[in-house]
Order: C-alpha cells, then sequence, then structure tokens
C-alpha cells in the first residue's frame, strides 16, 4: 500500500475553537498526523511518498464551487488587510445566512464572506490553511493515481486538515477541502464507472454526502453517531437516501452514543453489503478513528484490536478493487497512530 504523506500539513494550525461559550484549543492538530507517521516507522505498509498537485486545480474546480476555491485562495491575505493585528490571529466565522438569506451574493465584507463559506465556529482559517488543505487534495489525487495504473491496489492518504465535513462551498468541522470526494471524482475519472465512499469517521460526512446527493455514479455510506445529538447534528438520518438520479445512492447507518464493536461492525457489514450490491468498481474509505473509546470529543466505544479487524472486513469484502483510505477525524492524539495502522495493517493481511 502506498502511503501519500502531506508535507505542508503543519502550516494549518488552528489555536482555539468554540466550544459551549469558551474557546477551547483545537483537537485537530498535527501531532494527528506526526503519531501516524511514527507508528508507520515501527510497523511499515509502504513506500511513502509526496503528492503530487498535476492537474489538481482543474479537478478541485470539478468537485468544488470556484468561488469558494477562490475565496480561500485569497482568506488569508484578506484577513490580514483588515488589520495587521489580524495575523496574530485566526479568522473565525461569527456569523451566517440562515434560511431565508442570500447565498447568491458574495458580501465585500470579510466576515460575511467568512460567515457565507462555513457552517461552525470550530473551524479556524489560520495562516497556512489553504497550502495545507490544497497539498492534502493533492495527496488524495495522489494516491487514486495510485491505484488507478500506478501498479498500487490500495494507497493512503496521510493528511490534515481532514475534508468530509466540506461541500462544494463550504468549510466546517474542521475540514476546508474533500479530500474523499477528489480521490472518488479522480477515480471515476481515471476510468471507475461506479465508485464507493464509506466513510467510517465518528461524524457524518455532511460534506461527502451532499456532494454526490444527486449523483448515481458514486454511492456514499456513513456510520456515524446519530445526528440527533452528535455533531454535525443537521444531516445524516437514515431516512436520507439520495436524489434524483442519486436516489438510493445514499445510505446513513446513524448509531447512538455509546455504541460499541458488536453494533458498529454490525453496521459496518450492512454497509458493505450495499457496497456490493451497488458494484463498486472502486472505493474510497474516508478513515477516521475518533470512533475509539478514549476520543475526547466522540462517544463510541472501539478499542484498538478492533481497528485491525475494521481493515481486514474492508479489503476482504473489497476482494481486490482499487482502494484509496484517506484520513479523517480521531483525537485521542496518543492512540491514533496504533489505531490507523492497525486499519491499514488488516487491510494489507
Ligand atoms: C473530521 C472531524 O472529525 N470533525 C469533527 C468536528 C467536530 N467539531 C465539534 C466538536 C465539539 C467538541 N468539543 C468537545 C470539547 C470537549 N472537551
Ligand atoms: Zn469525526
Amino acid at each position: 500500500m502506498r502511503i501519500v504523506h502531506n508535507p505542508d500539513h503543519h502550516r494549518h494550525q488552528g489555536r482555539l475553537e468554540m466550544f459551549r461559550g469558551r474557546l477551547v484549543p483545537c483537537h485537530e492538530t498535527p501531532a494527528r498526523v506526526d503519531h501516524v507517521l511514527a507508528e508507520l516507522g515501527r510497523r511499515p505498509q509502504g513506500p511513502v511518498v509526496l503528492p503530487d498537485d498535476a492537474g489538481l486545480d482543474a479537478l478541485l474546480a470539478r468537485v468544488h464551487a470556484p468561488r469558494y476555491l477562490a475565496f480561500l485562495g485569497r482568506a488569508w491575505d484578506d484577513w490580514v488587510a483588515l488589520d495587521p493585528a489580524n495575523a496574530a490571529l485566526d479568522a473565525i466565522p461569527s456569523v451566517w445566512p440562515v434560511r431565508g438569506f442570500r447565498a447568491d451574493l458574495e458580501p465585500d465584507n470579510f466576515a460575511a464572506r467568512l460567515g457565507l463559506y462555513s457552517f461552525d465556529a470550530g473551524t479556524p482559517l489560520t495562516a497556512g490553511s489553504w497550502a495545507a488543505a490544497r497539498a492534502g487534495a493533492a495527496c488524495a489525487l495522489t494516491a487514486a493515481r495510485a491505484v488507478t495504473g500506478g501498479g498500487e491496489r490500495q494507497a493512503f492518504a496521510l493528511t490534515r486538515p481532514p475534508g468530509h465535513h466540506a461541500g462544494a462551498d463550504f468549510f466546517g468541522g474542521y475540514c476546508f477541502l474533500n479530500n474523499a470526494a477528489v480521490a472518488a471524482q479522480a477515480l471515476r475519472e481515471a476510468g471507475a464507472a461506479r465508485v464507493a465512499v464509506l466513510d467510517i469517521d465518528y461524524h457524518h460526512g455532511n460534506g461527502t454526502q451532499s456532494l454526490f446527493y444527486e449523483r448515481a455514479d458514486v454511492f456514499t455510506a456513513s456510520i456515524h453517531g446519530d445526528p440527533r445529538t452528535e455533531y454535525p447534528f443537521y444531516l445524516g438520518h437514515a431516512d436520507e437516501r439520495g436524489a434524483g438520479p442519486g436516489l438510493g445512492h445514499n445510505l446513513n447507518l446513524p448509531l447512538p452514543r455509546g455504541t460499541g464493536w458488536a453494533g458498529w461492525a454490525a453496521a459496518l457489514d450492512a454497509a458493505l453489503a450495499a457496497l456490493g450490491t451497488f458494484g463498486a468498481d472502486a472505493c474510497v474509505v474516508s478513515l477516521g478513528v475518533d470512533t475509539y473509546a478514549g476520543d475526547p470529543i466522540s462517544g463510541f466505544t472501539l478499542d484498538s484490536a478492533d481497528y485491525t479487524e475494521i481493515g481486514r472486513r474492508i479489503a476482504a469484502a473489497l476482494g481486490g478493487r482499487p482502494c484509496v483510505w484517506v484520513y479523517e477525524g480521531g483525537y485521542a492524539v496518543d492512540a491514533v497512530g496504533v489505531n490507523v495502522v492497525n486499519v491499514l495493517e488488516g487491510a494489507n493481511a
């Protein structure tokens, strides 16, 4: 399995996120990737390579809205232009256009633009966020190319910030560019007629779902904490099954907070059966390990050994079809290295 490592990930380093009326230290930290890389040093799963961004910008424009990409590309400079002192602060949204407001017009005011293109106050935009996110999307593209003519059956995009909460024109949930969607789109364009995205992060992959909701060529499945109580709250229910040509091509498997291995594994088997019925030629796995019992912001109770079995079951169900693994969440920093590498080892076996 080829590992594509984002060398620029540390350039995105948020300081504080809003939580229950307080600004608390960001959970989504550079150490999350550093620990996975260190564990891969101890238990290698394949060559570690750098991303190649050839063709990336054109591909990004087929996944995200051009005006959103243009906004992200210059957002930091716009923020600092407001006041040079802003260079020492992160930009955090505080105003949003909810139902009934105009989303077609891009305001001149920076704070208003920041809110137009986001959905929470937990995702600070920093000096290096764009560079890190763009290099991360390049990792996803490079991983997709590795399994489509690159001589590999599986590849892992080892990157942050994560991506599955980012939609066509919004960031949030620590995500800016949807790396899994970039990989899925790249697999489609390389000739896979039917692509599945399996999202096993604790949180519903709202961005991925919304990007492919009306498409019949990409099946999306997500196993996650029930949005009645769990972030991102406003999407991820079982009755969301796709729309138009995509009807029947989205599967949500929400589970109650407190779910352990038995309940989670049953949902995994159901998702894998659905992927088989769909007839996917290739697969993208949004690999969050925030389903771990020790995760500080999540509510499932998987243990480290369970991750090996997850990798094994997914690889067995794919039966040799190309698979791109993409790193998403996982905030128990001291355990994410072991848990992620356990998945990859199970998948490689
Ligand atoms: C990619 C991903 O896993 N994104 C998750 C985003 C969750 N953001 C909201 C979480 C708020 C949790 N704050 C908990 C503080 C406990 N001390
Ligand atoms: Zn998550």
